[in-house]
């Protein structure tokens, strides 16, 4: 294979060109102060120093789950016997305390429990909504959706049509993994497949609705399968314009199947921020999720990038089942005090990017 040239490289980034899978490659070979340099002068021309954020609170409703993906230590296995499934009136509850404490969303991500039935999962959605018409409900990854349509016998189009009937808004990210297909067989055979969530996907941006992405990485994948990841979604993006946010997921170590060797070091990264950046040009967002990242990362992350750091969250269960110092979410008083103290204009946001309001 022809390597490129380092400033030939640097030059088609300048000048907005599109990057292929060699390229994007090759993009790691630069220098984390080049390519920091490349991705907050696309951010800054989009964003200046704004950095997203909202008033969100994550709910898990179950960790019952039929799948067994081996990086997950949140489902309910050997590895964690504490089973358990809200009842319906639990998860009003949390989002009853969520929207009286200033809460604009609510993302509800589950594992794939046969014993719940379908109206278990609809009629949560339904009642969040009956009783918070304003909250927004972003829920169901398309993981969840590809379950669904199994476990019940129903096309994914039935089951997005089901969702929208029952109030959910948008979809979050979460089951995209690493498309590439060998690694995806190794972490978490039986899932949903990266065609099928990709379709899931295209089929909700075709009913006008909008999405996140994200990506799991630092395990046993290689950069390779993380250009290929990048430049899968480009694609479709292209097609449908659906996605408001790209999300890099580090990988957490702890309480599961996976054994990796070597975890990625914080240039690695920032570099796979500043990269996603340069080659996500149609996505609007880039995502520091400050769970995954830390939040020392994530802040840093605005300087290669990321121009968003997710929420307040409240409490989240599965990254902090596998180590993440995620359990109890971040004050926001706080929260805003690290943007600006960053060097940033942290900017509450509403689900769908809308400006609530400039600290
Ligand atoms: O898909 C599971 C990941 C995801 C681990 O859309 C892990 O705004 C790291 O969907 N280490 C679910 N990650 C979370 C998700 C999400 C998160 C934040 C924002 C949004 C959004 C979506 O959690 C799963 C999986 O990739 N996950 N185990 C782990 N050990």
């Amino acid at each position: 294979m022809i390597k490129m040239n380092k400033i030939d490289l640097i030059k088609k980034v300048q000048s907005g060109e599109r990057l292929n899978q060699q390229e994007g490659e090759a993009l790691y070979d630069l220098d984390l102060y080049t390519l920091g340099e490349l991705a907050d002068g696309i951010r800054k021309a989009r964003y200046g120093k704004k950095s997203y954020f909202n008033i969100n609170r994550h709910i898990n409703p179950t960790n019952v789950c039929k799948d067994i993906c081996k990086f997950c230590a949140y489902s309910a296995s050997r590895k964690n016997p504490n089973q358990y499934t809200m009842s319906h009136e639990e998860i009003l509850e949390i989002a009853k305390h969520s929207w009286e404490n200033g809460a604009k969303e609510v993302h509800i991500v589950s594992a794939h429990n046969p014993e719940a039935g379908l109206e278990w999962y609809m009629g949560a959605f339904r009642k969040i909504k009956e009783a918070y018409p304003d909250l927004h409900v972003k829920a169901l990854t398309a993981a969840e959706v590809n379950f669904l349509a199994e476990e019940y016998d129903l096309s994914h189009d039935a089951v997005l049509d089901m969702m929208i009937e029952n109030g959910v808004d948008s979809m979050p990210g979460g089951g995209a993994e690493i498309f590439d297909e060998e690694v995806r067989d190794f972490i978490c055979k039986g899932k949903v497949t990266s065609e099928q969530w990709l379709d899931i996907h295209r089929k909700w941006h075709q009913r006008g609705k909008m999405s996140n992405v994200t990506m799991l990485f630092g395990h046993v994948e290689a950069r390779r399968h993380r250009i290929d990841h990048m430049l899968r979604l480009r694609d479709l993006q292209d097609k449908t314009g659906g996605f408001n946010a790209f999300i890099p997921l580090v990988y957490q170590r702890d309480n599961n199947f996976l054994k990796v060797r070597e975890f990625p070091t914080g240039q690695e990264i920032l570099k796979t921020y500043a990269i996603s950046r340069i080659l996500l040009d149609n996505i609007p967002h880039l995502k520091a999720y400050w769970v995954t990242a830390s939040i020392g990362l994530a802040l840093i992350a605005q300087e290669f990038g990321a121009d968003d750091l997710d929420g307040t969250i409240e409490k989240e269960s599965i990254q902090s089942a596998a180590g993440a110092a995620s359990s109890h979410g971040m004050d926001l008083n706080e929260f805003v005090g690290l943007i600006k103290n960053s060097g940033f204009t942290p900017v509450e946001r509403d689900s769908l990017y809308n400006e609530i309001k400039v600290y």
